[in-house]
């Protein structure tokens, strides 16, 4: 039987494991990546397993996320983090120069290697045909460690293209559409894998928008063949000898198929506040637009720069518009000058900003009350932009710039010709700014420097025998990690002091959570399904854990939130018969007889007394999870293990 590009790279790099739909499997990273509002954790975990040395063929740490530097904190944790790569053999990408997936994709990123980053947004990489998947801090340190990364080794989704995409259609509306059709759960336990003959429609960059974007599906990740687009991408990066073809075999087999004829594809948007409420632009054209803002890993290409400046040569922005462009890499911000499309941005009205996250995570650029925000980032969910109450709606930059220029959300097909560019077959590749790994002597020599608010990791109790303890809190649906650790400029800066980035946890949705958790401890959250969606952000495990919870029971759970709740010594239950979400409320009394027992001795099924009745609740775990829950913690299994 025929192997689909999924199967070819992942059989490349088994270790541990047979790979049977639905067994866990250890597979070997080639790359790492991490960015500096989850780095900080990872290094403080990577320093804690005592490797003397990155033992991957290539790791990057990249500072893209925190960019403000209103205090001291940000900026020790640049410092930190240069040090660290210094002294550990890293790449180092500063600020400025940024984001992680952007620049990986131009300078780093290699058809058919393993990349395993420290954000959700990592399966960028998937466009340059390799298998690139997000983690939690901890299993990015582990990789760095040169130990296996450890999945369920997933069902793959055949997503067949046909057609090409018409005038003023671009990448982004492909996985609109998917995320139509199959909402923000349904590319769970799965991965994506692109094939057909639109495939050789797409360059590089937007395949790579694909595959960022498909992370809002739930993906385990995203992945795009490697073909002659490929090549001719790497050679415009000065990066031909890495060009390898890999391609699905013709008899491929796919667990199930969509299909997308692109020629039929219309501007689309995903309306407030979740990315697959997806309409027609159409539908909701005529609707004011206060700000507009083109950037973020899915939609900052120089090819999404360009539309949008050659789009405003002859046009002006409207002056009801806030029109701010982040660019996605120091070389797209280049290139951009030298062909003198930035003059067009500047001109028509455009507020350009250094390359980074920026607004895409609240770190600035938040938008007026109750006014429409249009972005071509990959999320909105509710008060991420940093204004409680936001109207956040995700679109392409074709669709950007026709509301930047109009003030209302308007179909840009009613701009007229869609204008003309061409990619430059060599880049200028504004990677000057890239430190290079220090040899093993030099970096021996270099000296970590921790600012005051790099707090000490925190210590947890290993389980009790019998687990006993508080409903703190019960919630919805698709609840995301945004929702448990909010980020913003109020809280990015806490990411390396857990006892102080706590105090935020689940502030948006219930402010009285963390009085309750420290006065009801050990506590437990109650949730539905997709629960933990989105970010990697291993805080949403950590900082919730050091307030005592230690159990958490729902109905599904996303993928990354999942293996971070285990890796810090949350029990993840779900709900054997779903309809007993019904029967637990907040502030109710739970006991779980014999949890410990039961987990080391891996039984599935455990019975859980909620004020008098009994359910059951499922423990879907392998003998590694039930380990490290034991333990208290991935760390504390990793370093018994020496
Ligand atoms: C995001 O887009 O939500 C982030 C911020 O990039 C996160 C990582 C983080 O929380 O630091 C992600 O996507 O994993
Ligand atoms: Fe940065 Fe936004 Fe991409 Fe996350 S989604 S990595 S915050 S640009």
């Amino acid at each position: 039987m025929g192997k689909t590009v999924t199967e070819k790279i992942l059989a490349a790099h088994l270790v541990e494991g047979r790979m049977e739909k639905g067994a866990e499997i250890g597979i070997r990273i080639d790359q790492t990546l991490t960015q500096d509002a989850t780095g900080t954790m990872a290094y403080l975990e990577f320093e804690a397993i005592g490797i003397p040395r990155v033992q991957t063929e290539l790791s990057v740490c990249y500072v893209d996320h925190n960019l403000l530097q209103s205090d001291f904190r940000n900026a020790d944790d640049h410092r930190f983090l240069q040090s660290i790569a210094r002294r550990f053999g890293l790449y180092f990408s500063p600020p400025g120069n940024g984001i992680s997936h952007q620049i990986h994709l131009e300078r780093f990123g290699l058809p058919g290697k393993t990349l395993l980053g420290s954000d959700s947004h990592t399966p960028t990489g998937g466009g340059l045909g390799m298998l690139a998947i997000g983690a939690g801090g901890l299993d990015v340190a582990m990789a760095m460690a040169g130990k296996p990364f450890y999945l369920v080794m997933p069902k793959v989704y055949g997503v067949k293209l046909t057609g090409t995409l018409r005038p003023w259609v671009s990448a982004r509306d492909v996985l609109l559409e998917i995320l139509r059709r199959l909402s923000v759960k349904g590319g769970v336990g799965y991965i994506m894998e692109y094939f057909g003959p639109g495939v050789a429609e797409l360059s590089v960059t937007d395949r790579a928008s694909i595959t960022n974007f498909g992370a809002e599906l739930g993906a385990t990740t995203s992945v795009f063949p490697s073909d002659e687009n490929t090549k001719k991408f790497l050679e415009s990066q000065g990066r031909a000898e890495a060009w390898q073809e890999i391609v699905a075999d013709p008899d491929a087999v796919y667990d199930e198929v969509i299909e997308i004829d692109m020629s039929q594809l219309e501007p689309l948007i995903a309306c407030p506040s979740s990315p697959d409420k997806v309409v027609k632009v159409s539908e909701v054209a005529g609707k004011p637009v206060a700000q507009v803002l083109v950037g973020s890993c899915s939609n900052s290409s120089l090819r999404d720069l360009m539309v949008v400046a050659k789009t405003l040569e002859s046009r002006t922005v409207s002056t009801n518009v806030s029109f701010e462009i982040n660019p996605g890499s120091r070389q797209v911000l280049e290139n951009l000058t030298a062909q003198g499309d930035m003059l067009s941005l500047v001109r028509a009205g455009a507020r350009v900003h250094q390359a980074g996250c920026l607004g895409c995570i609240g770190m600035g650029q938040a938008p007026p009350t109750g006014a429409i925000s249009l972005r071509t980032f990959p999320r909105n969910f509710p008060g991420r932009s940093g204004t409680k109450d936001d109207q956040v709606y995700l679109c392409s930059p074709e669709v950007a710039v026709a509301a930047a220029i109009t003030g209302k959300i308007t179909d840009p097909r009613e701009l007229g010709d869609y204008p003309a560019f061409t990619l430059p077959a060599k880049y200028l590749l504004g990677d000057q700014r890239i430190e290079k790994p220090l040899a093993p002597a030099e970096a021996e020599k270099i000296e970590i420097i921790r600012g005051p608010n790099i707090a000490p990791f925190p210590r947890f109790a290993p389980l009790p025998e019998h687990w006993q303890g508080t409903v703190l809190l019960k919630v919805e649906d698709n609840i995301t990690t945004d929702h448990i650790m909010p980020a913003g400029a109020k809280v990015l800066p806490l990411r390396s002091n857990v006892p102080a980035i706590s105090e935020f946890v689940y502030n948006a949705v219930d402010p009285e959570f963390v009085a309750r958790a420290k006065a009801n401890q050990p506590g437990m959250v109650v949730g539905g399904d997709n629960y933990g969606q989105g970010s990697s952000r291993e805080h949403a495990a950590l900082a919730p854990r050091y307030l005592g919870v230690q159990v958490k029971l729902v109905k599904s759970f996303a993928r990354i939130h999942k293996a971070n709740l285990y890796n810090f010594g949350i029990v993840p239950l779900t709900f054997v018969n779903p309809a007993d979400y019904d029967l637990i409320s907040q502030g109710a009394q739970v006991r779980i007889p014999d949890i410990r027992k039961k987990i080391a001795a891996g039984e599935e099924i455990l019975t859980v007394e909620v004020n008098g009745k009994v359910i059951e609740a499922r423990l879907d775990a392998s003998a590694r999870h039930r380990e490290m829950l034991v333990a208290g913690s991935l760390l504390g299994m990793a370093k018994s293990a020496g």
